[in-house]
């Protein structure tokens, strides 16, 4: 004789994927896409002149800049991806589709550099952000000298950086392509508070082959105020 309890365990698998199913739409109605934009430059084109040209200007953030941000939404689309912010991407980056870092990154990284770039930029940091440089490379000069070196060194395309590591010490490291210090797949990790594009699509209308000249010229339009806000904001992460 059949029991009714025989449809307890049909019972159980219809509600099974049911409920998992709800569970999972709820996940999806609790988070907010992270909002990834194509910011403004925030200067003219031709506003640093004294050391990048104008047309440089255009092309790199008009064409490159753009493409590596449609490509990486292209790449982020339709995924669970879209509600991680960088840090979070780029935390398990090695793991994530090479598409996201190469275009994720490229986005991530001009967006920084344009930041830390201004017309009225130029001179020497204060603050915390001195201090701080002070003690990592005894002076501002030493610094200079280490940043450079990291970008000339750096063979082919790449940026070089200062960051922020877990000890809050500033330390220079460079990275290829468009790896950045906040992936997991770099050799020093960190927050970059300051970055700079070795990339030849960055100089080489200007500067030609002298890579060097160019990052003598990037000294005199660094937004040390903007470095000194990033500086501020990773300590508070710490
Ligand atoms: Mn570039």
């Amino acid at each position: 004789m059949k029991s009714r309890f025989t449809w307890i365990p049909v019972l159980l698998l219809l509600f099974m994927p049911l409920s998992g199913l709800v569970a999972q739409q709820k996940l999806v109605v609790k988070k907010t896409p992270f909002r990834h934009e194509f910011k403004a430059l925030p200067y003219a084109y031709d506003a640093l002149e004294k050391s990048i040209d104008k047309e440089t200007m255009e092309i790199h953030y008009d064409r490159h800049h753009r493409a590596y941000f449609n490509n990486f939404m292209k790449a982020i689309e339709k995924t669970d991806l879209v509600y991680l912010t960088f840090e979070e991407l780029f935390s398990r980056i090695s793991q994530l589709p090479v598409a996201v870092r190469n275009n994720g990154g490229g986005h991530y990284n001009h967006q920084m550099f344009w930041s830390v770039l201004s017309p009225d930029g130029g001179g020497e940091p204060g603050g915390q952000v001195a201090e701080a440089i002070n003690k990592s490379f005894d002076s501002f000069d030493n610094f200079k000298q280490a940043f450079e070196d990291a970008g000339a060194t750096r063979f082919g395309s790449g940026w070089a950086w200062l960051s922020m590591n877990a000890q809050g010490e500033l330390f220079v490291s460079s990275t290829p392509n468009q790896d950045n210090p906040l992936m997991d797949v770099v050799e020093e990790r960190g927050t970059p508070i300051l970055g700079l594009d070795v990339w030849e699509h960055a100089y080489y209308l200007r500067y030609q082959n002298k890579r060097t000249s160019y990052m003598q010229a990037f000294w005199d339009i660094v937004n040390w105020k903007e470095v000194e806000r990033r500086f501020e904001k990773a300590k508070k992460e710490l």
